[in-house]
């Protein structure tokens, strides 16, 4: 199954160029460093695209129910996951606040295209009184630019995606009847995921028992509340995590890690920097860890779980468990996410679990949805 050609993405191309930093990195093959590792391929199908969302039935959202209601009925919390689309840009190196941006995806900017003013000026003949202020983007709005689900399709190595489709699936040409009016004149044609999209995530829906992992808040680095730039989060920090915190990771569970660094776009006195974010470092245990748990989905408030670039046995790789867990597991990756306000929760109440519910935008043939996941969580009622 794993196979020895090598891919890259236009913005994994982006975190390489960083990483070369004046030269070019050495890019052993992921293939090798992931053979013998599991994989679900085939476990539901060979057609199956839904991946570990396959775990989440009738028995799973209970138990996130449970958790929601163990602090009684009035006793929950709300909470939603999704950052603000500011359209803000973030400068290289400053402190400026404002949205994430991944190398070679900018952020995007909308407007109206029906507001008062238009009224005002009697471009629109409103019925009866009534307004309405529509609004599009009017600069390129990146799908994996804000908080986000993966596709299962949206990282791979080789020749094959997530269960053995063909790579070629991923550019799959679609012709519409009617062309549109778009950036760069008529759009008559599109590419996109004919396997292994965003859409059968979106018909699936996430609905489960969230554990919230603060690892910025378990480790004695960093300010206290946020690994620094850099920081490599293992599966000793997850198991020292969970012990600290009392909470148990179960199987079938959606596992969110917190490191802090969303919140470092959010502060103009911290620098940010996507390509150095803290995240998840690479290592075989914890990927046996994540498969053994069968965890059926896995976020982080960072830009891709990950740490971007890493040393492993003396080479580069580039988001190496993109390929463990996207393609090999077909586990849904949800990054971005904005977890600064429920871990203040779970610390101030010490109840790490929850239901936790999202469905990322349902857009056909995509490699990606904007998700904005709902958490409810019970409180100890003070
Ligand atoms: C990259 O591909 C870098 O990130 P993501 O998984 O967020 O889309």
């Amino acid at each position: 199954m794993h196979e020895d050609d090598h891919d890259c993405s236009p913005s994994c191309g982006a975190a390489l160029a960083f990483a070369a930093d004046g030269g070019p990195p050495e890019t052993p093959h992921v293939a090798t460093l992931l053979d013998g590792l599991p994989d679900n391929w085939d476990r539901w199908g060979d057609d199956d695209e839904r991946g570990t969302l396959n775990l989440l039935g009738s028995a799973e959202a209970a138990a996130g129910m449970r958790a929601a209601l163990a602090g009684g009925d009035d006793a929950i919390e709300r909470f939603t996951l999704g950052l603000p689309l500011t359209g803000e840009a973030i400068p290289e190196g400053s402190t400026a606040t404002g949205d994430p941006a991944f190398p070679g995806r900018d952020v995007s900017r909308r407007d109206n295209t029906s507001d008062e003013r238009a009224y005002r000026e009697g471009e629109r003949d409103p019925s009866a009184g009534m307004k309405f202020s529509d609004d599009r983007f009017s600069t390129p709005f990146y799908l994996q630019g804000t908080t986000h689900m993966d596709a299962l399709g949206h990282a791979w190595y080789g020749d094959y995606l997530y269960n053995g489709f063909d790579a070629d699936a991923t550019a799959a040409t679609k012709r519409f009847d009617t062309p549109v009016e778009g950036f760069d004149g008529k759009v008559a044609e599109t590419r996109g995921h004919a396997n292994a999209s965003i859409a059968p995530l979106a018909d699936a829906g996430v609905a489960g028992r969230g554990v919230l992992l603060d690892v910025a808040r378990h480790r004695d680095d960093g300010d206290d509340t946020r690994l620094p730039m850099g920081a490599e989060i293992t599966l000793d920090d997850l198991q020292t995590t969970a012990d600290a915190q009392g909470v148990t990771v179960a199987e079938r569970d959606i596992l969110l890690v917190r490191t802090g660094s969303m919140g470092h776009t959010r502060d103009p006195e911290a620098a940010w920097n996507p390509t150095d974010e803290p995240g998840l470092a690479f290592s075989e245990e914890l990927v046996e860890w994540v498969h053994d748990r069968d965890i059926a989905a896995l976020g982080a408030d960072n830009v891709a779980i990950e740490r971007v670039t890493q040393r492993i046995d003396g080479e580069t790789y580039v988001l190496p468990l993109h390929g463990a867990f996207l393609r090999n597991l077909g586990l849904p990756l949800v990054e971005m996410l904005w977890l600064d306000d429920l871990a203040a929760a779970c610390t101030e109440d010490g109840i790490y679990e929850f239901l936790l519910t999202a469905a990322p935008l349902h857009i056909q043939r995509a490699t990606g949805g904007p998700t904005n996941p709902v958490v409810l969580k019970a409180t100890d009622g003070d």
